[in-house]
C-alpha cells in the first residue's frame, strides 16, 4: 500500500468512523491530527487540502478524498476484504438503510444532547437535552430491537454501518457520564443496565482488532 494520510480531529465521531475503518482494512496510514481549539483545520494549508475546512480527509496515492462515506467507500474499492457495505443486494440495502438512519435522526440528536453537556452547559439548557434525550431513545430502540437479529446492526457480519454508528453512540455515552449529566437521568449509561444489546455490540466493536490504535487520542 503506497502513502496514506488521515487528517484528523481528536473525538470527531467521522473521524474516528474511518479510522476503525483503516483498522478493520489493515490500511496502514500515518494520522494528521489538526487542533480544532487553534481552528487548524481552516489554515490556509488545509484549505488547500478541503477548501471546507473539514475533516476527515484521506490521501492516498495522489487521491483526496473527503467525505466520511466517500472515504469509506474508496477504502472499500482499493481493499475489498472485509467487505463494508454487503455482498448482497439486500445486505447492501441495509447496510445504507441504517446508516441514512443514522446521518438523518441519530446524528443530530445525540448533538443535541451532548454538545451542551460538553461545553459545561448542562444546567442552562436541562430542558432541552431532556427533550433531545427523548428523540434519541426512541433511535436507541430501533437499535437495541435491531441487535436482537444478530451481533452486528446489518445482521452477521461487521459493516460500514457499525464503523458509523458506533462513534456517535459513544460520543452520547461520554456526555452522559458527565457529572452534571447524572441528575438528569438521561437512561443511557451504563449501557449494560439500560441498552443491553447495544452494550454487547459495544463490546464486540472493542474486541475489534486495531480498535485501541483507533480510539481518540484525548480521550484515553
Ligand atoms: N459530512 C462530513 C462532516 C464532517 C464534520 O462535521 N467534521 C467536523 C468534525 S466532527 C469538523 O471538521 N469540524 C470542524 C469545522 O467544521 O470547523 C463528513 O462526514 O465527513
Amino acid at each position: 500500500m503506497t502513502q496514506c494520510d488521515l487528517y484528523f480531529i481528536s473525538g470527531s465521531p467521522p473521524c474516528w468512523t474511518v479510522m476503525l475503518a483503516l483498522e478493520v482494512k489493515g490500511v496502514n496510514y500515518t494520522p494528521r491530527r489538526l487542533d480544532n481549539a487553534k481552528r487548524e483545520q481552516k489554515a490556509p494549508e488545509f484549505l488547500k487540502i478541503n477548501p471546507r475546512g473539514q475533516v476527515p480527509v484521506l490521501v492516498h496515492d495522489g487521491t483526496t478524498v473527503c467525505e466520511t462515506l466517500a472515504i469509506l467507500a474508496y477504502l472499500d474499492a482499493i481493499v475489498p476484504e472485509p467487505p463494508l457495505f454487503g455482498v448482497s443486494p439486500a445486505a447492501t440495502a441495509l447496510v445504507w438503510q441504517i446508516i441514512s438512519e443514522c446521518e438523518g435522526s441519530l446524528r443530530e440528536r445525540v448533538s443535541d444532547v451532548s454538545r451542551p453537556l460538553f461545553r459545561g452547559k448542562g444546567e442552562e439548557f436541562a430542558d432541552r437535552i431532556s427533550a433531545g434525550m427523548a428523540r434519541v431513545r426512541d433511535e436507541l430502540a430501533l437499535l437495541e430491537t435491531r441487535l436482537e437479529s444478530g451481533p452486528w446492526l446489518a445482521g452477521d457480519t461487521l459493516s460500514a454501518a457499525d464503523l458509523v454508528v458506533f462513534p456517535v453512540v459513544m460520543q452520547l455515552c461520554r456526555a452522559a457520564a458527565r457529572p452534571e449529566a447524572e441528575p438528569m437521568k438521561l437512561g443511557v449509561v451504563p449501557l449494560s443496565r439500560h441498552w443491553p444489546n447495544l452494550d454487547a455490540w459495544r463490546k464486540r466493536v472493542e474486541a475489534l482488532d486495531g480498535y485501541d490504535k483507533a480510539y481518540p487520542p484525548h480521550w484515553k
